[in-house]
């Protein structure tokens, strides 16, 4: 039985989560906070990882593409190489240059910091810039992210979206995608019963999360 290892109030794990949820998957959780990973299974101590008969893997990408070439009943990435490659690059964009660009200010966003003016400012740019082009590639006029079916990229906005949308509000007063269509896709996206488990799971674990901060 594969198990995935992590804590529900993370992004990256619920991103894995979702995948094995919507592929109907049978999987185990096994609850590990930062600072209390295996680090055998994830040398740099990050959540989410999987333990699998084989051995463990880390990295939410390559979770799920291990997912996806073992269990291709209910894919999540299209059979057609382009098409698989078009949802490689969202999720790269969503990843890369704006879910890893806003974590710099999640500190001040979430968890009672501040972030320096320099921060402010740089990040304020990278995000202006990566957002504008991630409106090129997101197919908003579609049911789904990437087209016409649900993929690994939907996993990925679903769980991200949300925290750019939260960390740019609280920080510099205005949500950075607000001008995309994000919130009626991630109402669309809330109608789905494995999105809600998913929010649902998070919200209790965030609060055991900051209790266990006290
Ligand atoms: N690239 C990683 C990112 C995972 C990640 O950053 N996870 C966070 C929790 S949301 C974490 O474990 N942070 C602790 C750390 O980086 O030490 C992935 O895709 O799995």
């Amino acid at each position: 039985m594969l198990k995935l290892c992590g804590f529900a109030a993370s992004n990256y794990y619920n991103k894995v989560k979702l995948a094995l949820l919507e592929k109907g998957l049978p999987f185990e959780e096994e609850l590990a906070w930062v600072g209390e990973v295996d680090l055998q299974a994830s040398p740099l101590g990050k959540v989410p990882y999987l333990k699998t008969e084989h051995g463990a893997l880390s990295e939410s990408a390559v979770i799920c593409e291990y997912i996806e070439q073992t269990h291709p009943a209910h894919p999540l990435l299209p059979s057609a190489p382009f098409a698989a490659a078009k949802v490689r690059e969202l999720i790269t964009y969503l990843e890369l240059h704006l879910e890893l660009v806003a974590r710099n200010l999640y500190p001040q966003a979430f968890f009672g910091g501040q972030v320096s003016e320099g921060t402010r400012e740089k990040i304020s740019a990278q995000l202006e810039k990566n957002i504008a082009a991630f409106a090129k590639l997101a197919r908003f006029d579609q049911p789904f992210i990437a087209g016409d079916q649900f993929s690994l990229a939907d996993c990925t906005a679903i769980v991200h979206l949300p925290l750019i949308s939260g960390a740019t509000k609280i920080v510099y007063g205005r949500d950075y995608l607000a001008e995309l269509p994000v919130r009626d896709y991630l109402k669309r996206m809330g109608e789905r019963p494995h999105v809600q488990k998913i929010n649902a799971d998070r919200k209790t674990n965030t609060e055991l999360m900051l209790s266990r901060r006290k």
